[in-house]
């Protein structure tokens, strides 16, 4: 059911700007989507009002990929800004080294492998295949719902690829997930943004992912490089009326960028080579990500009552981005694949400005507990977190999670990227991170305080640790939902004709 406190006209105004391009049918559902969602839950008295909160998450991007975390090859000046009046975390993880999982977990606070989601959702075959739901269970404990629960407005505007892709057109829409509002691609059910690919000396753009039409309840085509703003203009005009009926809000602004295929600006083509489109999709990215940390800070009530967090859904696809000093990629369970920067921003909020963290640990899952804790959100009744509620080190006191963080490949990345016979199992733990088979051989043990890029083995000088370590992950590892790792085998790539 969904409610209308709002007079629709004065929503209008400030309503996603519909262009003349939009379809008639979507705009009207995209209003009705988001309009019917903020005048629900209580109302909060502005002076206890709590903080609002922008979890950017970007896809696919290297840890050393902003400006501020070392890159010399691109300028991200909107996100470097935000690190420079707030917190760069150094040792930060995400729980999976690949898209869907990753996001459940920074979702839900859980491990993603209780969810039985643990690769990218595909089709339904092959979800099957390999062990996987074929969608997030609506009953995982959503932060978003919380919050929701909490008197929030909470939107979902971008990449979602919790379900909802291919040929799985039944899985639940976004806003059964605890969100009023959506917005999203070709990966997630209801209304998105579909895109239209452009490349120099092209008089008509292209299609991709045009399959996803039958997703929706509306779309609009949209050019590739473009699609950002859209779901920029979307989250700013959420705020906006989340603003204006004086509520909270959280907001999930999940790019398409800056995962391939990289489809920039033509006129930032450049030699066409990987490497030169995926950083001009990065600085493309980060201009159109300008309007929406404007719009906050230059609010006086919104500058002060806001927290922004940007960090990555995984590690960088090879010759595309870069994780700065850190061994692998993207699907790796090396620290290349997990390893995320996270960018914190809000000045009346964080302790600290300007500040560098490099020695805290935790992860994504932590987010969800210590949001809870931070916005004096009510934990989901029933509801045991894997992560721990870090307020203090969110806010820049430091300190690191006290358990140690599990992680498990996805059951089709044994290969990847060159490499053979990846390691099945990872746990960080203090100053160690150990790799190793599902049933424990095969151990590698790197000291991450002298050695981050994971070049020296030391397995065979620290036995004792080894056995501790490989004991507790093997039990957190049989302790969660099985997946197909230990039998699927990638299909061999059909030879040419
Ligand atoms: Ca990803």
């Amino acid at each position: 059911m969904m409610r209308n406190d709002i007079p629709l006209r004065q929503w209008r105004a400030n309503a996603v700007r519909p262009r003349s391009d939009w379809p008639a049918t979507f705009v009207v559902l995209l209003l009705v989507v988001v309009a019917g969602s903020i005048g629900r839950g209580r109302s909060c008295n502005a002076a206890e009002t709590p903080p609002n909160i922008v979890l950017v998450f970007i896809d696919d991007m290297g840890w050393g990929d902003f400006s501020s975390f070392g890159n010399d090859d691109a300028v991200t000046p909107n996100i470097d800004r935000l690190a420079a009046e707030g917190i760069r975390f150094e040792q930060f993880y995400v729980n999976s080294p690949i898209c869907s999982p990753s996001r459940v977990a920074i979702s839900t606070g859980q491990y993603p492998q209780r969810w039985r989601i643990t690769s990218y959702l595909n089709n339904r075959k092959s979800n099957q295949e390999r062990g996987m739901a074929q969608w997030l269970d609506p009953k995982a404990p959503m932060l978003a719902r919380s919050l929701s629960q909490a008197g929030y407005a909470t939107g979902h505007f971008g990449k979602w690829h919790m379900g909802g892709q291919r040929d799985v057109n039944d899985a639940p829409p976004i806003t059964d997930y605890g969100f009023d509002a959506s917005l999203t691609n070709f990966e997630g059910m209801g209304p998105k943004l579909l895109p239209l690919t452009l490349k120099p000396g092209d008089k008509q753009p292209g299609r991709i992912w045009d399959r996803a039409e039958s997703l929706g309840e509306g779309y609009r085509w949209m050019l590739r490089s473009e699609i950002t703003s859209g779901f920029v203009d979307a989250a700013v005009s959420f705020i906006d009326q989340a603003a204006a009926a004086e509520k909270p809000f959280y907001i999930n602004l999940w790019p398409d960028d800056v995962h391939s295929p990289y489809w920039p600006p033509v006129e930032t083509w450049g030699d066409g080579s990987m490497r030169r489109l995926y950083l001009s999709v990065l600085e493309s990215m980060d201009k159109q990500f300008g309007a929406l940390f404007d719009r906050i800070r230059n609010d006086e009530s919104l500058r002060n009552n806001t927290l922004i967090l940007i960090c990555s859904d995984n590690g960088p696809q090879p010759g595309a981005g870069e994780a700065g000093p850190f061994r692998g990629y993207k699907t790796h369970l090396y620290e290349g694949g997990v390893r995320s920067p996270l960018v914190a921003w809000g000045p009346k909020i964080l302790k600290k400005q300007n500040h560098v963290d490099s020695t805290s640990v935790f992860a994504a899952i932590d987010l969800v507990p210590t949001l809870l804790e931070l916005t004096g959100t009510p934990r989901p009744e029933g509801v045991n977190f894997d992560g721990e509620a870090l307020v203090g080190t969110l806010l820049g006191e430091g300190g690191s999670r006290a358990a140690p963080i599990f992680f498990r490949r996805p059951p089709d990345r044994d290969t990847f990227y060159g490499e053979d016979d990846l390691p099945d199992l990872a746990v960080r733990s203090g100053k160690w991170k150990l790799l190793c088979e599902y049933d424990g051989s095969d151990p590698q043990l790197y000291n991450l305080e002298t050695d981050r890029s994971e070049k020296s083995n030391v397995a065979s000088q620290h036995t004792e640790v080894v056995a501790t370590l490989t004991e507790k992950l093997i039990r957190w590892h049989e302790s969660m939902p099985a997946d197909n790792g230990a039998t699927y085998r990638n299909k061999p790539k059909r030879p040419k004709r």
